[in-house]
């Protein structure tokens, strides 16, 4: 039976590696922090066969001894600080945490002589930031522009560097933006499922947004998972852009999250802008080009982004109505 210990378990990322790991068999470890309790717990009646170890990726002798117990074949970290907003205001936590936590990961790895260690490294698609070319692949040059994006580029740096250095087996997945009803009310995808859901039900009369200008590249986190694992499963490591190749602004997720709510998609009525929720600096415009992926791992989206949208709506509508009654 393969092991695998995957940081940032509770994450919505690491509730669907979970799933799809334990559907295949794999005695799955969580690497969790003391004092998340709430979270932990949920997850914890979600996933009653996860084994959960204590650890933070702050603290390289609590790592060391999680990859002890563990003894894990494959290693996820998907751990981080991941809100790019709250990077602005707690820079260096998240230097900390998303720039380091995967530095001493990869040492505690490095030093607990188990060579034979896969490790899965969430890259992400801001490490583009101000994009030097349209779409971005493998090659593209990094502009981050926020301190999660600087964070990212340097543990993926470093994961490249651990790599060429230690001949370690480190595949980094760049993933653009990927959702889900799992994902936190803080991401602008599901704010909108929520908001959108709630006005048509009657429990609020708009939501409250920053800049709908921004265009992202919208996928679904069930599929992205399933590609993390596929390359962990490859002959050799790569690095690989994950993303659906469709790019859609803020104002276009709105319109499409009314329409699926039965709502007429007049945007400048339910929505209000707020100025404090604009980014000291933004990324405009993020379109990948995941043809490595699909080449190499056979791997393509199943879900479209209007397929994704409704299925966060429906899913809030349900949640919405049941918190109602
Ligand atoms: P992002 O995701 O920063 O792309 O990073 P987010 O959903 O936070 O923002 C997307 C875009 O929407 C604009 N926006 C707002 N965003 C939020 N959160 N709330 C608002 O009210 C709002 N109004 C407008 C943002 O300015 C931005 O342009 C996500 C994270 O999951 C990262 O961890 C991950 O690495 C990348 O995706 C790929």
């Amino acid at each position: 039976m393969p092991s695998a210990l995957i940081t940032g378990v509770t994450g919505q990322d690491g509730q669907h590696l979970s799933e799809l790991l334990l559907s295949k068999g794999y005695e799955v470890w969580g690497l969790v922090r003391g004092h998340s309790a709430d979270r932990i717990q949920a997850y914890r009646q979600e996933f009653p066969d996860v084994h959960l170890v204590e650890g933070d990726l702050t603290d390289l002798g609590s790592l060391i001894r999680a990859v002890e117990v563990a003894q894990p074949d494959e290693v996820y970290n998907l751990g981080s600080l991941s809100f790019v907003a709250l990077s602005f205001r707690q820079p260096e936590a998240t230097a900390d945490v998303t720039g380091l936590g995967p530095l001493r990961l990869l040492e505690a790895i490095r030093l607990s002589e188990q060579p034979g260690v896969r490790f899965y490294q969430a890259s992400s698609s801001e490490m583009f930031g101000k994009v030097r070319e349209t779409p971005q692949s493998e090659s593209t040059a990094f502009y981050p522009r926020s301190p999660y994006g600087t964070a990212k580029a340097f543990a993926h740096h470093s994961c490249v560097n651990y790599r060429e250095s230690y001949d370690m087996w480190i595949s980094c997945g760049i993933l653009f933006n990927h959702e889900g009803p799992r994902r936190g009310s803080e991401f602008v995808t599901r704010k909108v499922s929520r908001g959108v859901a709630r006005i048509a039900l009657g429990l609020d009369t708009h939501l409250t947004l920053g800049s709908l200008e921004p265009r992202r590249d919208w996928g679904y986190a069930g599929d992205y998972v399933n590609a993390m694992w596929l390359m962990l499963q490859q002959e050799q490591p790569h690095d690989y852009v994950i993303a659906t190749g469709e790019a859609h602004s803020v104002r276009d997720l709105v319109v499409t999250a009314l329409q699926s709510a039965g709502l007429e998609p007049d945007v400048e009525r339910y929505v209000r802008f707020d100025k404090s929720l604009l980014r000291p600096a933004e990324v405009d415009f993020l379109v990948g080009d995941a043809s490595r992926a699909r080449d190499e791992l056979g791997w393509a989206p199943s879900v479209d982004f209007v397929g994704l949208v409704d299925m966060m709506v429906q899913h809030d509508l349900r949640l919405a109505a049941s918190s109602r009654d």
